[in-house]
């Protein structure tokens, strides 16, 4: 059974981040290991939380890991709160790849072209040499914009030419693999581009477009892609999977009478997960 290791926040009720991801992982049929890099007491889109970041904690853990001879055939990383944050991880990822490992950045930082919510205004410019590190990186539109240092439009002003040069521009930072959320195909139609640079494949996924903001879609998102491309997928198949799953995941949200703002109902599709492996 292969092994991920996903770096990011613990928010307690939320339905993102870790506790998005291990379900996601687990069903997808990968151990999944973690190492929370901060506690909080909901994700950042509510009216108050608190945080408590546990960078300090990195250090050590990655020690007894080592002593214990653990390794992992991918390291997966997702929201990261702080500038410690992302150099401990920098420095997790140096300790820990290796020409097995397949390193998964998840840049997640903004969405709907602003920022999230607390974090520092100048968050990219640690983000960037981050995401250097990937094998693979997967932004969405606003965190695609950040990083090339573009200004953000409606996802639907974007033409195809500009989004194929956006996955290229991003490739030449260093990843092998891109992959853009939240595009527009029209006004029926959105899904995810991705690029593989070392087979020059381009290729997009489609599903129907739903009206709203939906959190936490990014973070399933990236967990169908990383579970995807250890079960040996190839990107466009892992990314046509991810984007079918969380439309899946909208579908059951918009059906539920009880439908939380917070979160999709990510819950009631895992058994789906099956069929992608
Ligand atoms: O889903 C992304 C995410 C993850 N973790 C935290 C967040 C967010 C988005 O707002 O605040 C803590």
């Amino acid at each position: 059974m292969k092994r991920v290791v996903t770096l990011q926040d613990i928010s307690c009720v939320g339905k993102c981040s870790l506790t998005a991801a291990i379900p996601v992982l687990s069903c997808l049929g990968v151990e999944t290991a973690v190492i929370p890099t901060a506690l909080l007491s909901t994700h950042t889109a509510f009216d108050s939380f608190v945080s408590v970041d546990l960078s300090e904690e990195i250090d050590s853990i990655s020690e007894q890991l080592l002593k214990n001879n653990i390794s992992f055939d991918a390291i997966y990383t997702g929201y990261l709160g702080s500038y410690e944050q992302v150099n401990e991880i920098s420095g997790f990822i140096d300790s820990f790849r290796n020409k097995d490992c397949i390193v998964v950045i998840d840049p997640a930082m903004a969405d709907d072209g602003e920022l999230y919510a607390g974090l520092p205004e100048d968050f990219v410019e640690y983000m960037r040499p981050f995401t250097s590190k990937a094998d693979v990186i997967i932004p969405n539109l606003t965190e695609a914009c950040l990083l090339l240092g573009m200004g953000y439009k409606e996802p639907v002003l974007f033409s195809e030419e500009e989004i194929q040069q956006m996955l290229y521009r991003l490739a030449d930072m260093g990843p092998e693999g891109v992959v853009i959320t939240g595009i527009h195909f029209g006004e029926k139609e959105m899904g995810a581009v991705s690029y593989d640079k070392k087979q020059d494949i381009l290729s997009d996924a489609r599903s129907i477009r739903h009206h709203g903001r939906f959190l936490g879609t990014g973070d399933i998102f990236s967990s169908v892609v990383t579970g995807c491309l250890l079960d040996g997928q190839q990107l466009s198949e892992a990314t046509e999977h991810a984007v079918h799953f969380v439309n899946r995941c909208i579908e059951e949200t918009e059906k539920a009478p009880d439908k939380r703002w917070y979160g999709v109902n990510f819950e009631s599709c895992l058994g789906e997960l099956t069929g992608y492996i």
